[in-house]
């Protein structure tokens, strides 16, 4: 299978660590893949993904599948894995966390291309700020609800420690996790695993 992908972005790694988690990493191939706003991968969008963004995956079928979180459920379908729960309440309970940790991602991601990337003279301050801080709100949270990060290494803990990894890759200024130390503590452990130490994000 053909993941495209990147070694910065935190959804690209959710897949990838994944892919270990399931012992599937031999058979998924990242393909290095540039997205980046105002310069179209056109090739890709017609190849690929029309939204022109990264992760996808092409099966061994030929098939595309987008977003981290389809090919996650794809590939732990596939190896009978346990990172999203079967369980209808425990289904639930894990896309819900997962689903703010990936809103928080996509926000910080946002604001990246806005402090970033976008022109100094178009930037919006406020904008970007306001970005920043619904993931700073989204860490205040996964402080209050760490039990349930911690209780397996599902889904949503995976996007929780690629999401804290990339809000210290791309904002290192900001001190993440200095009144969060159950989050810390959740960080600290996560990153002992192979998965996560072998895909920390890197240019
Ligand atoms: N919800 C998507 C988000 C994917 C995403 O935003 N990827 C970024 C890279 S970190 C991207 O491809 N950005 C290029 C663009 O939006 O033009 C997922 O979970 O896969």
């Amino acid at each position: 299978m053909k993941l495209y992908g990147s070694l910065t972005s935190p959804f690209v790694r959710t897949v990838r660590i994944a892919a270990i988690e399931l012992g599937l990493d031999r058979e998924v191939e990242l393909t290095m893949t540039v997205v980046r706003p105002t310069q179209p991968n056109r090739d890709y969008g017609v190849a690929v993904n029309p939204l022109r963004r990264v992760p996808a995956l092409e099966t061994d079928e030929g098939d595309v599948i987008i977003d981290s979180r389809v090919i996650v459920e794809f590939l732990n379908n596939r190896a009978n894995g346990s990172l999203i729960p079967r369980d209808f309440d425990a289904r639930i309970s894990c896309l819900n966390r997962h689903a703010i940790v990936s809103g928080a991602t996509e926000a910080l991601v946002s604001a990246m291309y806005e402090t970033k990337l976008r022109p100094e003279e178009r930037r919006w301050k406020d904008w970007a700020e306001d970005q920043i801080d619904k993931a700073e709100a989204a860490f205040v949270w996964a402080e209050s609800n760490i039990a349930d990060f911690s209780a397996a290494f599902d889904l949503s803990a995976i996007a929780l420690v690629a999401l804290i990894d990339y809000a210290g890759f791309r904002f290192a200024h900001i001190p993440w996790l200095k009144r969060l130390p159950s989050v810390a503590a959740f960080a600290a452990d996560a990153n002992k695993r192979p998965s996560v130490r072998d895909t920390a994000p890197r240019e």
